[in-house]
């Protein structure tokens, strides 16, 4: 029912008019060496580079990860972007300003990484810009109030954090080094969306409720983030293998559980789950259960916010072309004179 959303073409023409995958070749003797040394170096837990050969399954998958991961950490600047300037002082300003414009430097880490697999930043916009390519379900539902900035923060980058340590140590070498730093950034993130609560929670009646009613509105979105139970993710096996993820979608979502309860707690606000309890046995959290219908529903574009945000970012992209236009200009002009200079 779900499709790679982000193809890499792979076949001929016809035998894509005609819905076929390509069939695989058998390799020859070059490709089984290399593909055995690719196998070897994946087993001993090394690193894969630019230029080094790679099966096409292996670049396509990570074609389709990051460029999501991109367009999901673009997009996420929108939800946020909303309340720059309705902060409430000049202080969250500054922090909320520095936060978003961090969300668009990780989108920019993270084209870049996927360029170096042979796909231009131009294709990747054009399947987000389209409709064609997923970002994050979590950035199209609305932030309503001041205090969903604070849960966007504690909560949507804590999930996000929780994701992406992982993949500081993901086999393919440009997206392991560029997840280091959006980790540290991401860290000071999920802190002031903490601190931004705790501030309201001390606050009065009025603002408490607040914090209370974006958690509940929050908290269930968060925990689909991880993305599908493993029984459903047709992709875990695979990036496993390749270790491109290293911790399954469903232990992740547990341990993201396992760490805020007690964040929840100090806050002071109650997680809206009545099934949420610790087990003895599993040393875990049970938690109830998740409304995958809801998830789907707006991973394929029927959700509260998804229009909105592909048109306001489709917008973005169109009125920042003379941008685009006049950095070029710039870069031909400081080309030639360059030339000019050294003739
Ligand atoms: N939303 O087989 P599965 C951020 C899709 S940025 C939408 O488990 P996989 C932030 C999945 O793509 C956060 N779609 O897939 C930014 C697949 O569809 P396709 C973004 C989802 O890849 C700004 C299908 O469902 N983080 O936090 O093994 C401000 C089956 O899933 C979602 C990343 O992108 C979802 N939630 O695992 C604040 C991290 N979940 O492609 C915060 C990198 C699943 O087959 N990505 N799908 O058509 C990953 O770690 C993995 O791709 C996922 C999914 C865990 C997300």
């Amino acid at each position: 029912m779900y499709t790679q959303s982000f193809n890499v073409p792979d076949g001929s023409d016809e035998a894509k008019s005609a819905g076929l995958r390509a069939v695989a070749k058998p390799l020859t003797a070059s490709e089984a060496a290399l593909q055995a040394q690719f196998d070897t170096r994946i087993d001993a837990d090394g690193k894969i580079e630019p230029r080094d050969w790679m099966p096409e399954a292996y670049r396509k998958t990570l074609v389709r990860q990051i460029s999501q991961h991109a367009h999901s950490e673009i997009v996420g600047m929108l939800p946020e972007g909303n309340w720059i300037s309705r902060a409430p002082s000049l202080k969250r300003k500054a922090i909320l300003i520095a936060k978003v414009q961090d969300e668009g430097g990780h989108g920019l880490y993270l084209y870049s990484a996927a360029e170096t697999l042979g796909t231009s930043r131009d294709q990747m916009l054009a399947a987000l810009h389209s409709g064609k390519a997923k970002y994050s379900s979590i950035f199209n539902y609305p932030t309503l109030n001041w205090a969903d900035v604070g849960v966007v923060g504690w909560l949507v980058d804590g999930a996000a954090i929780m994701n992406q340590i992982p993949l500081c140590r993901c086999s393919y070498g440009p997206y392991a080094r560029a997840m280091i730093r959006v980790c540290k950034e991401e860290s000071f993130h999920q802190r002031q969306g903490y601190e931004a609560l705790l501030v309201m929670m001390k606050g009065t009646a009025e603002q408490q409720a607040m914090v209370q009613d974006a958690v509940n509105r929050w908290w269930w979105k968060c925990l689909a983030m991880f993305g599908p139970p493993d029984a459903d993710s047709p992709n875990s096996v695979q990036g496993m293998r390749w270790g491109i993820k290293r911790i399954s979608n469903d232990d992740l979502r547990q341990k993201f559980i396992d760490a805020t309860v007690p964040q929840a707690k100090v806050l002071g606000v109650t997680l809206p789950d009545p099934e949420l309890k610790w087990n003895e046995e599993r040393q875990h959290h049970d938690h109830g259960a998740i409304d995958w219908d809801e998830f789907w529903s707006t991973v394929n574009g029927h959700g509260p916010c998804n229009k909105e945000r592909l048109g306001t970012r489709v917008k973005a992209h169109n009125d920042g072309q003379w941008v685009r236009d006049a950095a070029l200009a710039h870069a031909r002009k400081q080309q030639q004179r360059n030339l000019k200079e050294a003739a």
